[in-house]
């Protein structure tokens, strides 16, 4: 069953409810209930998630660490390009946010690499990220198992098996965004934190602790504010996800804004294919009647086209059948 979370009265007056799913329900209810909400906004909270709150909360200790270390230190562990840590520039375009983060491969090798210079433990670092990786990896297996199942794809592990490939892309970012005052601190008046856009891969699972600031956009254009809850996971579709459904699901648009007086921490698990991994509506989405509107693509292919735009444009738009 979804559980509309309380209703939010948007300036044109329209009621909009964030999907709630209960993983624990009976499947085939809940493989219906997760294609529904993959249409209807791309985005939805899931709980009774089996994720342990030790997995979480050594994750978010071990950021609030890293992000409390004086500017000097955690420059020692950038620039973000392509992977560590970051501030106010986002991605290689000029696009800026008043933010800082970092942004990891979630390659085990990878990781133990980096921790060395973003920990003062690295071991316990890699550890707590890898548990939560892990976590986070096979949170968004059973989703996108249940949604092969909602559209009734033949292999249902199809895509679940791309997500653990050895060679994936997957990443995890985390975003720390201090408070800002904008009589203090800004006089262009700009409490964004992080700008509009979508997520280019397949699903992220997101998490934040209890300060509000992530918004999310409409099919029909309303931003709507997502009530934070450290407890539970949202989850957003991305730009692969909106392909390989040919359009039926659509990726979610969001954007955080800064709290005035508190912190806002997120963690973002970024589920990705191999990058030689070719990308195309799943055959049981195309038919005579509803063509493919997307060329085939790689990952590899689609990530360069990412990397050349702007954060908020529309970079799908590339790869439409004319
Ligand atoms: C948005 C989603 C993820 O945070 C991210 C971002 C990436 C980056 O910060 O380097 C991008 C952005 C994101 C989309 C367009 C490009 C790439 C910044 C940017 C301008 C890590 C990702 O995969 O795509």
């Amino acid at each position: 069953m979804v559980v509309p979370s309380p209703m939010i009265r948007t300036k044109k007056t329209k009621a909009v409810g964030i999907p709630t799913i209960d993983l624990s329900m009976e499947r085939s209810e809940l493989r219906e209930q997760v294609v529904k909400a993959c249409e209807e906004y791309g985005f939805f909270k899931v709980v009774n998630h089996g994720v342990p709150k030790e997995v979480i909360t050594r994750m978010e200790e071990e950021g609030a660490e890293f992000f409390a270390k004086p500017t000097s230190e955690k420059l020692q562990a950038g620039p973000a390009t392509p992977f560590g840590y970051g501030c106010r520039n986002i991605g290689p375009n000029g696009d800026m946010g008043n933010l800082e983060y970092l942004l990891l491969h979630t390659n085990p090798v990878c990781i133990s690499e980096r921790s060395k210079t973003i920990a003062n433990n690295p071991t316990k670092f890699s550890c707590a990220l890898n548990d939560y990786i892990g976590a986070a990896k096979e949170l968004v297996c059973e989703i996108v198992e249940l949604v092969a199942e909602g559209l009734w794809v033949p292999d249902k592990f199809s895509l679940s098996n791309l997500i653990k490939d050895v060679q994936g892309d997957s990443l995890l970012r985390i975003n720390h965004y201090p408070p800002l005052n904008p009589k203090i601190n800004d006089n262009n008046n700009n409490n964004i934190g992080f700008g509009e856009h979508s997520d280019p891969q397949i699903l992220t699972i997101l998490w934040s602790n209890d300060v509000g600031g992530l918004q999310i956009s409409t099919h029909d254009g309303l931003w709507i504010p997502v009530p934070p809850d450290p407890n539970e996971f949202f989850v957003m579709v991305g730009d692969v996800f909106q392909v390989l459904t040919n359009g039926r699901f659509r990726s979610v648009r969001h954007r955080a804004l800064t709290n005035t007086m508190k912190t806002r921490m997120s963690m973002m698990y970024f589920a990705a294919p191999p990058l030689n991994w070719w990308i195309e509506p799943l055959p049981k989405m195309v038919t005579a009647q509803n063509p493919s509107v997307y060329k085939p693509f790689t990952w590899a292919q689609y990530k360069k086209a990412a990397y050349s735009l702007k954060l908020g444009d529309s970079r799908l738009d590339l790869f439409k059948v004319q």
